[in-house]
C-alpha cells in the first residue's frame, strides 16, 4: 500500500498536459507535502486524508503567465488617446514618451507602492487560474531602480499563494542621461547592475529593437548573463527583423518572445537550440498589428510554442490569460490544443521551469485549476468569461 496522500481531488476529467496520456476520463489527482504524489484513473488513487469530490470537472495544470511586466509605476492611458488619433508608438517612444515616461513613474514609486499597484494585477491572473507568473524589471533602467522593482517582484510572490520568476530586463530602452550612448548604458548594465541585480533575477531578457538594443549590444550583455550562469531571453522581431531569434538561440535561450517579423532561418536556429517561441497576442492586438508570427513555420519546425499576456502599461495592458490564449486562437490560429500547451507545459518550459510545473506528474509541484466546463475548448472559445472553480498552489 502506498503512503496515504493529504488530500486527493476525484471524479475528475484531468488534462496532464503530459504527452504521452494527455486526458484520464473519471481520474484524480492526488498530494502529499505540496508535490503531486497521483495523476491517474479514479479507481486506483491511494488513500488520502481528505478527499474533494470534483463532480466531473476539469482539472488542467495551473496555467503560468511566462511574460509580464507587471510591476510599473503609473499607465499610459493618456499615449493610448494620442495613439487612438493617430501617433504612432515609435513616434510617442521617439518624443519620450513610451518606455521611458514609464521609467519616470517607476522611480518615483517606492517598493511599496510598485508592490501595491501591482497586487491588483495579479490578483487579476490568479482569479483565473495562473499559479506561476513572470515579472520582468525594465522601467528602473538604473542600478536603484532595477533592484527595487526585482526587490518588488519577489514581494508579489510572499504576499500572495503564486510562484514568481524574476527576469532583469535592464536593456529595455536607453535612459535619458545615456541618451546617444547605448554602448555606455550596456556598459554599465554589465560592468555594476547586472552583477549587483544577478541574486534577485531568475533570468536576463533585452529588448532587440531599432527603438531599443542592437544584436552587437544584446550579445554583449548575454554574455554577462551567462559568465554569472543566469539563462537568457529576448524581446525579438516585434516591430522588425533584426535577426534577434537567432543571437538568441546561438546564447541558449529559453526564449524569444513576440516573433512576428520572424524568418525561416530565426525558425531553424530556435529549433535546433530549443528555444521556445513566446507569442504575445495581446500586445499584437493592442498595437493592431498586421503581420502574424509564422505560426505554420514554427510548427513544421517542432519550435515549442508558448502564450503570454505581456501585461505591461504601453502595448499590452492585458491582465486575462484566458483572453490571451483566446487571441492565440482567433489572430494566430493556433489550436485549442496548442493554446492549452502555451500557457502550462510550454510556458513552463520558456521559464527553465519544465521540472517542476506545467504539467500533471508525479513529484511536480501540486498546483491546479478546476474548471466549470464541459471541454478544454470552452477555456479558449470564450471572451471575458472566467469558468474557474478552484485554483490549487502547491496543493492548497
Ligand atoms: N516590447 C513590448 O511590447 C513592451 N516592451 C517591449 O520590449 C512594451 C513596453 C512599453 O511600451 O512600456
Ligand atoms: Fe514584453
Amino acid at each position: 500500500m502506498p503512503p496515504p496522500c493529504d488530500r486527493v481531488w476525484t471524479h475528475a476529467r484531468i488534462a496532464t498536459l503530459r504527452g504521452d496520456v494527455p486526458v484520464i476520463e473519471g481520474g484524480a489527482v492526488g498530494v502529499r507535502g505540496g508535490l503531486i504524489c497521483y495523476a491517474g484513473p479514479a479507481g486506483d488513487a491511494p488513500d488520502a486524508v481528505e478527499v474533494i469530490d470534483c463532480a466531473g470537472r476539469w482539472i488542467t495544470p495551473g496555467l503560468i503567465d511566462c511574460h509580464t511586466h507587471l510591476v510599473h509605476g503609473g499607465d499610459r492611458a493618456a499615449e493610448f488617446e494620442m495613439r487612438l488619433a493617430g501617433a504612432s508608438y515609435e513616434e510617442i517612444a521617439r518624443a519620450g514618451g513610451g518606455i521611458v515616461s514609464t521609467m519616470r513613474a517607476t522611480r518615483e514609486a517606492s517598493e511599496d507602492a510598485l508592490v501595491a499597484s501591482a497586487l491588483p494585477r495579479l490578483d487579476a491572473l490568479m482569479a483565473e487560474g495562473v499559479t506561476t507568473v513572470e515579472v520582468k524589471s525594465g522601467y528602473g533602467l538604473d542600478l536603484e531602480n532595477e533592484a527595487k522593482m526585482l526587490r518588488a517582484a519577489r514581494r508579489l510572490g510572499e504576499a500572495r499563494p503564486v510562484s514568481v520568476a524574476t527576469t532583469f530586463l535592464g536593456a529595455h530602452a536607453i535612459p535619458p542621461e545615456f541618451a546617444g550612448d547605448a554602448e555606455g548604458y550596456v556598459d554599465l548594465l554589465i560592468e555594476r547592475v547586472l552583477p549587483a541585480v544577478a541574486p534577485l533575477a531568475d533570468a536576463v531578457d533585452g529588448f532587440c529593437e531599432g527603438i531599443g538594443f542592437s544584436p552587437a549590444q544584446i550579445g554583449r550583455l548575454f554574455e554577462a548573463a551567462r559568465r554569472l550562469g543566469l539563462p537568457v531571453k529576448l524581446h525579438a522581431e516585434q516591430l522588425s527583423n533584426l535577426h534577434g531569434a537567432e543571437l538568441a538561440a546561438r546564447h541558449g535561450a529559453l526564449s524569444a518572445d513576440h516573433l512576428e517579423h520572424l524568418d525561416e532561418v530565426g525558425v531553424a536556429a530556435m529549433a535546433r537550440a530549443g528555444t521556445v517561441a513566446v507569442l504575445l497576442p495581446g500586445a499584437f492586438y493592442f498595437m493592431r498589428d498586421s503581420k502574424a508570427p509564422p505560426v505554420d513555420a514554427l510548427r513544421r519546425a517542432g519550435v515549442p510554442v508558448a502564450l503570454a499576456t505581456d501585461c505591461n502599461p504601453g502595448t499590452s495592458p492585458l491582465t486575462s490569460l484566458l483572453l490571451a490564449i483566446n487571441m492565440g486562437a482567433t489572430l494566430f490560429r493556433l489550436t485549442v490544443e496548442e493554446c492549452l500547451a502555451g500557457v502550462t507545459r510550454e510556458a513552463a518550459r520558456a521559464l527553465g521551469l519544465l521540472d517542476r510545473v506545467g504539467t500533471l506528474e508525479v513529484g511536480k509541484s501540486c498546483d491546479l485549476a478546476i474548471w466549470d466546463i464541459e471541454r478544454p475548448a470552452e477555456l479558449v472559445y470564450r471572451m471575458g468569461y472566467n469558468p474557474l472553480h478552484a485554483r490549487i498552489w502547491r496543493g492548497r
